[in-house]
């Protein structure tokens, strides 16, 4: 047996796991004991010792992954997160080579090799950096982010830590593939692309797209410097054909090059222009820091997040792995209504969740929804437990191939069939905390007298909180954010977000319907005009934040 050496610590305020894991500057990581303390956390409540399920012969115990998006800082603590594994009794850790895993690559190899969870390094669409962030998240077996009913253990265990475990061990080899031991552990470097890519290819028809690509189909993927790279150049040129040099930004770098790696028409700018321009290939995409965002543009048509949802999930039965079984589909409160209409038409449930992957878990579980997105660019489905980028770009693929249409084509004729959600995000960054929550306590004041009120040619029929119960495990979640619903059937919806690192992020979504018979090609600023003058009054943005426009509109 290896000594195991016990660390004495105290506490640290406000490691509370938010949307997608803890998240927080390098600097703050960097303190003593920080990161070594929420890791201890997450053991002392998982508890790997007791674990059974690996069934390898050859070890009785827990396995635990572990990934990261390459980040600056990533491979510190993965080194030591290893040491603490193997002096936390975990029986095996998988670990990416280099310390890289996309986020869905990860929950994939949780599934595939039986672990009891794993511990993914990413600050996602957050800039890298020495002065910038950094976030560590658990996912449970089933491959996605844990419940919150296990955060709120992890945080609670973070407010009473006192001691953490480690062994006496150098760093191990991250870069060459092959199994060390440390202290009576095993830890196994595998390469990240390949289960993946052989994952992608028993989903979707390879054949169709390389037949596309053979008759001239063409695309560019910036994998924005970060994580996707690799399994981009990987599947898109390797396996599917597409030119040398499809990929761009194809090296995971640990600052992503300086920019934020985040697929947006504000980050991904050149990729926006490159595909309003003369020269669009015909399709262009991108992913974000981690892997699990997507954006998707076709040649002069740009499709919204909560719009592609309800296009993939309206084709997604031509898709090989999907044929005959779309059960159902779930989205994030936020995100447009546009796959509800969808559901409706074919006769398939939708679930509307807190804003968060954590929350679809359950449904992919119990079999109840195929496909689950997010107005923020996140699409996936029971292929993993985790949003997945370019899943969604090689599911468009599949079905701009395999029925030979354009995106613009494609998204005419959907809105044709179920009409247009308007949709926009606008988000408010960086605003003082206080102020912020001030906003947000007095709509929460206002919500009961806002019906009946009216906000130039909207009325107001209803205001709430949203709060969710999980139809599986009847677990509820609160203040989810304020919704505020109209006569006409638009809304605003005002959250703060719970993914960043500095002060508070007021996020305010925009949507308005119009039917098959109404303006289905119009400008979307125009459209939502009345909405974003509603969302100003109702809640009083500038006063309470001195902002006069948002940051950020996606
Ligand atoms: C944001 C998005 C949310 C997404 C989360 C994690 O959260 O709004 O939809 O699930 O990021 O995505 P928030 O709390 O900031 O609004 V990722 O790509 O950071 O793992
Ligand atoms: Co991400």
């Amino acid at each position: 047996m290896t000594d195991i050496v016990t660390v004495p610590t105290t506490p640290f305020e406000g490691q509370a796991p938010g949307t997608s894991g803890l998240r927080k500057k390098v600097r703050v990581f960097q303190q003593a004991n920080y990161a070594e303390n929420f890791i201890q956390s997450v053991f002392d409540v998982v508890k790997p010792q007791s674990d059974s399920r690996s069934s390898n012969a050859e070890s009785h115990g827990a396995a635990l992954v572990i990934g990261g998006d390459g980040r600056f800082h990533n491979r510190t603590v993965i080194q030591q997160a290893i040491r603490m594994a193997a002096a936390n009794g975990y029986a095996r850790v998988i670990v990416g080579q280099g310390g890289i895993l996309s986020t869905p690559a990860a929950s994939n190899v949780i599934r595939k090799y039986g672990a009891s969870g794993g511990l993914i390094l990413s600050a996602s669409h957050n800039p890298g950096g020495p002065e910038e962030d950094l976030g560590i998240k658990y996912n449970i077996a089933n491959g996605g982010p844990a419940p919150e009913s296990v955060t709120g253990a992890i945080l609670a265990r973070t407010k009473e830590i006192d001691l953490w475990l480690t062994v006496d061990a150098d760093d191990i080899d991250l870069d060459t593939p092959g199994e060390v031991t440390v202290g009576d552990m095993i830890v196994q470097v595998i390469d990240p692309v390949a289960d993946y890519a052989d994952l992608m290819e028993d989903l979707f028809d390879f054949d169709a797209i390389r037949k596309a690509v053979g008759s001239g189909f063409a695309m560019r993927f910036d994998a924005m410097s970060a994580v996707t790279g690799p399994y981009a150049v990987e599947i898109l040129e390797n396996r599917l054909g597409f030119a040398a040099g499809t990929v761009i930004n194809g090296t995971p770098l640990e600052d992503f090059g300086g920019h934020h790696p985040d697929p947006n028409l504000i980050h991904a700018k050149d990729l926006y222009d490159l595909m309003m321009g003369p020269d669009a290939p015909d399709l262009g995409a991108a992913s974000d820091g981690d892997g699990d965002r997507n954006l998707i543009i076709g040649r002069g048509r740009f499709v919204t997040p909560s719009d592609s949802l309800a296009m993939l999930a309206a084709n997604i039965e031509i898709a090989p792995a999907y044929r005959g079984r779309l059960s159902g589909i779930a989205r994030s409160m936020p995100t447009s209504a546009a796959a509800d209409r969808v559901a409706e038409a074919l006769g398939i449930p939708c679930f509307e969740t807190p804003t968060g992957w954590k929350f679809f878990g359950t449904l992919l579980d119990a079999g109840m929804v195929t496909i689950c997105g997010e107005e923020s660019a996140g699409t996936g489905s029971d292929h993993v437990r985790e949003k997945d980028g370019l899943w969604a770009v090689l599911l468009w693929l599949n079905i701009l191939a395999a029925r030979d249409i354009s995106v613009d084509q494609l998204a005419r004729t959907h809105w044709a069939r179920f009409g247009r959600n308007y949709y926009a995000r606008h988000d408010y960054e960086a605003v003082d905390s206080q102020a912020a929550a001030g906003l947000m306590a007095e709509l929460n004041g206002a919500l009961a007298a806002l019906p009946g009120q009216q906000f130039g040619p909207l009325t107001v029929a209803h205001a709430d909180s949203f709060a969710y119960t999980d139809p599986v495990d009847q677990s509820v979640s609160e203040n989810q954010g304020i919704r505020v619903l109209f006569e006409d059937g638009s809304r605003v919806v005002f959250r703060l977000s719970g993914t960043g690192t500095q002060g508070a992020t007021l996020r305010v979504y925009l949507e308005r319907y119009e039917p098959v018979s109404g303006q289905l090609d119009a400008d979307t600023g125009t459209m939502l005009e009345p909405q974003i003058a509603a969302a100003q009054a109702i809640a009083g943005i500038a006063r309470h934040t001195g902002r006069s426009a948002p940051d950020v509109v996606t």
